[in-house]
């Protein structure tokens, strides 16, 4: 039974059973309804409990239904005839109230919550607004600041901030059903919440200080402006006309492209593990050690201890060894401090540090972390092939390396896998999992099965010159710098970027990370034979000159106290390289540069799709929106090639 009734006492227990995660689907709906017709008419139910089974409460609307035609009863309609009923509906919320799972909890009367539940509108991220009550019932239980950040940020909000700030009446202490069951014997009448005031009203100022901040963030997803706009109706238009205008705002967004994409990205990011041996056994992972204690040793070290594991920390020698282990303390003391660490000093003693490889002699997994060298890494494989327990998982954490001729070195290559994190480990979700061809069945087990347990997506690929991220961003840097030689200058193509929706341009990002690394990378690609004709060499020529990017104070722009400014040097740098290419250069219009951009970027993402790199178009959106920039209210470079019939 999707929705099931039973009782205690004079308590009717309303048992909302949808798995995975309850969400609010036409049977859930209808079931309701039927609930609140039922206890109402019970003359031996004086109150009703709303409750979910499994691991969490209604988590949304179910995102399945949004490409089909709308099913009756609509969720606004089911929550209005809860807040309605004669007899106090009370929600008991554990796991995630999300969504049409938090509207339909402010639509019962009363709230209580297990202490680890957490509660929010997300719709945003789904390229919505709340659709059945939630940016008109929220801020009449929570100050209207809060609401509007709580809606246009697309944020939960744990518990006990819930509890201070009045969306729920309890957090349980035991037993969450004994606990709600009291609080319905406790009230006799309905407490509706469309009934109250909106809290805060009075500081409009506020309010609209805050809306403007939100909407400076807004680079171009258009439903948080249009939760802005929702929520400052919710707030101030009578309720009626409000959920009115909350709903057409919901329909219209529902079917916009930017709703599709955000759809599409969100189950992608699903069905990244769908791989038959993804399913297989792992093999038990608890003791972890890390080779390296450069910036992305110390974000590895910290994702693994902040997730349970035990960790041992490598380096070469002890100044090397304290200077990381001093890294990782402070990225965990950081992060405590945001609230993400509840027990510090238990997370500090799983860490441990060692000069000697030994002291990995019991560890499950070892990731290599160190100088992106293939020498470096084959001699680090080596040396762990002796000092590690013959079912030890080896992974590189290469970004572009050849890992079959990693793992050849050693004398069991099935063991050695890919982990590509991306910098800061700690908090980029993406991990590329990159299978040699001899990759043992329960390795790939285990890496898909460690991404979820490190909260992570992990997406399979496999081995090529940059895997699929870095092989698709190269493919438009390189697109990036003919766009230059036909006569787009670096700010105009940064600025192209930047309108189409993302974070930074190809130049800027270059100068944040520094144009030596991927110097290194072209100069082995050169020795290797592996660039064809057509070389541009500005990027080069920047760097034999000293221009390494924000960090050397001048790239291809120049930085002056945080600024990065267009460089003469850099144009005339530009202008010699259009002569040696007999470029005619003539003036560029912005409005080609995406097209060409993204064009680049397609057709290299349709090359690692056709030679099996990526197993789907969906995995390599997925790595782009994830670990490239690539906004994610635009699907992904396949899913916006796609769409626009590319
Ligand atoms: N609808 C349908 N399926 C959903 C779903 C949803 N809302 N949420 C999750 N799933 C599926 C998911 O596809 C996966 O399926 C499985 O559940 C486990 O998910 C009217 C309009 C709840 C925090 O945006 O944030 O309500 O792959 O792998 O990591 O105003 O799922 O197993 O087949 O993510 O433990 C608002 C979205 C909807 C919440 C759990 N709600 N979900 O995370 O598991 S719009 C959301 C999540 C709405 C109203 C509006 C997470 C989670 P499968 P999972 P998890």
């Amino acid at each position: 039974m999707t929705v099931s009734i039973d009782t205690q006492g004079r308590v009717a227990i309303v048992t909302i059973d949808n798995p995975p995660v309850n969400a609010s689907s036409q049977a859930v709906r209808a079931g309701l309804l039927e609930a609140v017709t039922k206890t109402e008419d019970d003359p031996d139910v004086d109150a009703v409990v709303l409750a979910c089974a499994g691991r969490t409460f209604v988590a949304g609307a179910d995102v399945r239904e949004f490409d089909l035609p709308l099913m009756e009863p609509h969720l606004p309609d089911v929550i209005a005839a809860i807040e309605a009923a004669s007899k106090p509906w009370v929600a008991a919320i554990h796991g995630t109230a999300l969504g049409g799972g938090l509207e339909l909890a402010m639509g019962c009367h009363f709230r209580i919550a297990d202490p680890m539940a957490r509660m929010g509108l997300p719709e945003v991220n789904l390229g919505l607004v709340p659709g059945a009550g939630g940016t008109v019932r929220l801020p009449r239980l929570v100050e209207a600041e809060l609401a509007l950040t709580m809606i246009a940020g697309g944020k939960p909000i744990l518990a006990n901030v819930a509890l201070t700030a009045g969306l729920i009446d309890a957090i349980a202490t035991s037993d969450l059903l004994d606990e709600a069951v009291a609080l319905a014997v406790e009230h006799a009448a309905p407490r509706r919440t469309l009934e109250n005031a909106v809290v805060g009203a009075s500081d409009a100022e506020a309010f609209d200080k805050t809306a403007t901040g939100l909407r400076r963030k807004v680079r171009g997803q258009e439903s948080i402006a249009a939760a802005i706009d929702a929520v400052g109706r919710g707030v101030r238009l009578p309720a009626d006309e409000a959920l009115a205008a909350e709903r057409a705002a919901f329909l219209a967004l529902k079917s916009s492209d930017q709703a599709r994409a955000l759809r599409h990205i969100f189950f992608a990011e699903r069905a990244t593990l769908a791989d038959p041996r993804a399913k297989l056994t792992p093999r038990p992972l608890q003791r972890i050690g890390v080779i390296g204690g450069g910036t992305m040793g110390v974000g590895i070290v910290s994702a693994f201890l902040m997730r349970g594991f035990e960790v041992t920390l490598i380096e070469r020698d002890e100044a090397s060894l304290h200077a990381g282990a001093d890294r990782v303390h402070a990225t965990l003391d950081s992060s405590a401090k945001r609230g993400l660490l509840p027990d510090l000093d238990a997370v500090s003693a799983r860490f441990d540090t060692a000069i000697d490889y030994a002291a990995l002699s019991d560890a499950d997994l070892v990731i290599e972390a160190v100088f992106e060298d293939m020498e470096v890494k084959k001699q680090v494989f080596a040396r762990l092939d002796q000092v590690t327990k013959p079912d030890a998982i080896l992974a590189t954490n290469t970004s572009y390396l050849d890992v079959n001729a990693i793992a050849a070195v050693l004398s069991d290559p099935s063991r050695a896998v890919g982990l590509h994190f991306f910098s800061p480990a700690h908090v980029m979700k993406l991990l590329e999992i990159v299978l040699p061809g001899a990759v043992a069945e329960d390795v790939v087990a285990t890496a898909a099965k460690l991404s979820k347990s490190l909260g992570k997506i992990g997406v399979l690929s496999g081995v090529c010159d940059g895997f699929i991220g870095n092989r698709i961003m190269s493919a438009y840097r390189a697109e990036a710098d003919r766009l230059l030689i036909d006569g787009a200058s670096p700010d105009q193509v940064d600025s192209a970027m930047r309108a189409y929706g993302f974070p930074i341009g190809v130049f800027e990002m270059q100068d944040l990370a520094g144009l030596d690394i991927a110097w290194a990378m072209r100069k082995r690609r050169l020795a290797e034979g592996k660039i064809s004709g057509g070389y541009i060499r500005i990027a080069d020529r920047l760097c034999e000159i000293g221009r390494f990017g924000r960090k050397t104070g001048a790239g291809w722009y120049d930085h002056v106290d945080g600024t990065a400014l267009p460089s003469e040097v850099v144009m005339s740098i530009i202008a010699e390289e259009r002569q040696t290419m007999e470029a005619v250069g003539k003036a560029f219009a912005t409005e080609d540069v995406m097209p060409r951009i993204l064009g680049a970027m397609t057709r290299e993402a349709e090359a690692v799709l056709a030679e099996g790199i990526a197993r789907s178009a969906e995995d390599i959106d997925v790595v782009m929106v994830n670990g490239y920039s690539f906004p994610r209210w635009k699907g992904g470079p396949m899913f916006a090639a796609r769409s626009a019939g590319g």
